[in-house]
């Protein structure tokens, strides 16, 4: 595959500062030498900046105008990469996410295909600007790409991403007002007690049989606290409880044998909060095992 690398050094979406050093953190790590080991070809892009903003202040929300900036410019470089490529987006926080993937919104429109989302997080952010307690936008991009209601400052959407393409998968950190608007939709909700009933491979075969189905595109953002904290800790909003090394391996090595993954964010790393770089090391070698590292070959599942 053609893998582009896409550093987004967004750290508008909390107050805690830090994710805006995870793309070098990757690039130490070395993601970009375990792709081409892999036998890809690998672009590093560098780095995407923000639109042209002004600050403002807002009685509750954080850095509004500069989540804006970034999720215009996200989403036209994440759309110009789908062209040539599979984007792997370098974050940053998750408010990121609202601009890769209304990039990839476009891209799949324009091949007339529907696009499927995979959201890997102890969280739904699914909070609307009125929802969150917080104000921080990290807990807002899905929200924001279903079409809910006041988003009005952001970049309008080419159409609302249906509820029946979403599954997010990890859920243990989920706020009143999430719960009772999830609980309205058709979004696939795993969270980690059923993950602890089924296994992971279940719920995540239901959604690829999904995509494939459909003939869909499939965008994966995968956030560090999906993670246990004592194997992922440089994460601002660790929650106990959490996937296991083994639980990320297999959902990365089921979603390379599929080959419907098309776009993959990798988004809330801080190194600033890390230990000997082990956490960034975990998700470069997560991010590997999407692009086909393996220990012994298979038969592939056919979906
Ligand atoms: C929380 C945090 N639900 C909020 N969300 C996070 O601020 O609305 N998402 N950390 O990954
Ligand atoms: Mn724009
Ligand atoms: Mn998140
Ligand atoms: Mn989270």
């Amino acid at each position: 595959q053609n893998c582009i690398l896409l550093g987004a050094p967004l750290d508008s979406g909390k107050r805690r500062l830090g994710c805006l050093m995870g793309p070098d953190a990757y690039r130490t790590a070395g993601l970009a030498r375990a792709l081409t080991d892999l036998g890809h070809d690998v672009t590093d892009r560098g780095n995407v900046a923000p639109a042209a903003f002004t600050p403002g202040q807002h009685p509750k929300l954080h850095a509004l105008e500069e989540t804006i900036a970034w999720t215009h410019s996200l989403a036209d470089a994440t759309q110009a990469a789908l062209q040539d490529g599979t984007p792997i987006i370098m974050g940053g926080d998750h408010a990121l996410a609202s601009g890769t993937v209304l990039g990839a919104m476009r891209h799949a429109q324009a091949q007339d295909r529907p696009l499927f989302v995979l959201w890997l997080d102890a969280h739904s952010d699914f909070h609307t600007p009125e929802s969150t307690d917080s104000g921080n936008l990290h807990g807002t991009p899905l929200g924001y790409v279903t079409g809910r209601e006041g988003f009005d400052a952001f970049p309008a959407l080419p159409y609302a991403l249906p509820h029946d393409n979403i599954a997010i998968i990890g859920l243990r950190s989920v706020d009143a007002a999430e719960r009772a608007a999830l609980q309205e939709t058709t979004i696939q909700r795993v969270d980690m007690r059923e993950i602890d009933e089924t296994g992971i491979a279940t719920p995540l075969n239901t959604f690829l049989e999904k995509v494939a189905a459909a003939k869909g595109m499939l965008h994966v953002s995968l956030d560090v606290d999906f993670l246990d904290p004592s194997v992922a800790p440089a994460v601002g909003t660790t929650v106990p409880g959490g996937a296991t090394v083994r639980e990320g391996h297999l959902v990365m090595e089921m979603l390379h044998d599929s080959g419907l993954m098309t776009s993959l964010d990798l988004v809330e790393l801080n190194p600033f909060l890390d230990e000997r770089g082990r956490t960034a090391q975990l998700m470069v070698d997560l991010a590997a095992s999407a692009f086909g590292r393996w220990v012994f070959d298979r038969p592939t599942r056919a979906y």
